[in-house]
């Protein structure tokens, strides 16, 4: 039986969490794949590392904040390591629906597999809101990676995604420190990685805070259009090495 380290970066979401850890291991009765839930706890100052442990997944407590990026390569890190086939991100702030696993996972089987699997809201029609401003950033995002990096893709900014074994090898060597998903998407096509997107469905957040308010957007927008753009001139070889 194949096996998938699910990869829970969470930064104070103990509230979130009960409900999530729940879900996944109802949903992971169902698949043929064999799951194993890993919270990273990205120095949390609540009660994360205890909520996770107390609803059965295995936690590991990064001693200092590393942001997105560092908890999530944290776990590609493992899922190396241990030998697992694959790593499936879904964030622990309970956005990500564990029923939509299935597709992800079965994506990343057979012979033609891609080696990364990208949950896109914008494949379907589904109930998926977002405002103008971050429709326009997705919008902008897709036309840099379609434009400069041969990149096609729906939702650039999805961080619900399944790693096969050649992306565990290229991101457990390196991967973007923060707002890690578009500029990731640039390094696998550098690396002669192919990516495939599928159709998922997101909620909002419940609770907890979201790391993209204020003028964070302005940031966001500006530093990961450079990194995208930089990446086109990082030594491809060294990313395939
Ligand atoms: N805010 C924040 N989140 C982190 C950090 N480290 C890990 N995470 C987790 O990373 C996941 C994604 O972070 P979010 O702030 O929800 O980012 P996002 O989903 O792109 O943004 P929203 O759509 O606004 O929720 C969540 O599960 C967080 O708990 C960190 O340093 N800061
Ligand atoms: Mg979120």
């Amino acid at each position: 039986m194949r096996r998938a380290l699910i990869v829970i970066p969470s930064f104070n979401e103990a509230r979130a969490l009960p409900g999530l850890l729940a879900e996944l291991h109802r949903v992971a009765t169902t698949l043929p794949q064999q799951l194993e839930l890993l919270v990273i706890d990205d120095s949390s100052s609540d009660e994360t590392g205890e909520v996770a442990l107390a609803h059965g997944a295995r936690c590991i407590r990064l001693g200092s904040n590393l942001g997105i990026g560092g908890a999530v390569q944290t776990g590609l890190r493992v899922a190396l390591a241990e030998g697992f086939d694959c790593a499936v991100q879904v964030d622990g702030d309970g956005q990500h629906l564990p029923s939509d696993l299935g597709p992800l996972l079965a994506a990343l089987e057979g012979p033609d597999a891609p080696d990364l699997v990208v949950g896109s809201r914008f494949l379907r029609a589904t109930g998926w809101q977002s405002s103008s401003a971050r429709r326009l950033g997705k919008r902008w995002l897709s036309f840099v990676l379609n434009t400069f990096c041969d990149v096609r893709v729906t939702d650039p900014t999805s961080g619900f995604r399944a790693f096969g074994p050649r992306a565990l090898q290229l991101f457990s060597r390196s991967f973007p420190y923060d707002f890690p998903e578009p500029e990731s998407l640039s390094m696998a096509r550098m690396a002669g990685l192919r990516h495939l997107e599928v159709p998922v469905e997101m909620r909002a957040r419940a609770t907890g805070q979201s790391s993209i308010g204020g003028l964070v957007p302005l940031y966001y927008m500006t530093k990961v259009t450079l990194a995208v753009l930089l990446s086109r001139v990082r030594n491809a070889r060294r990313l395939r090495a």
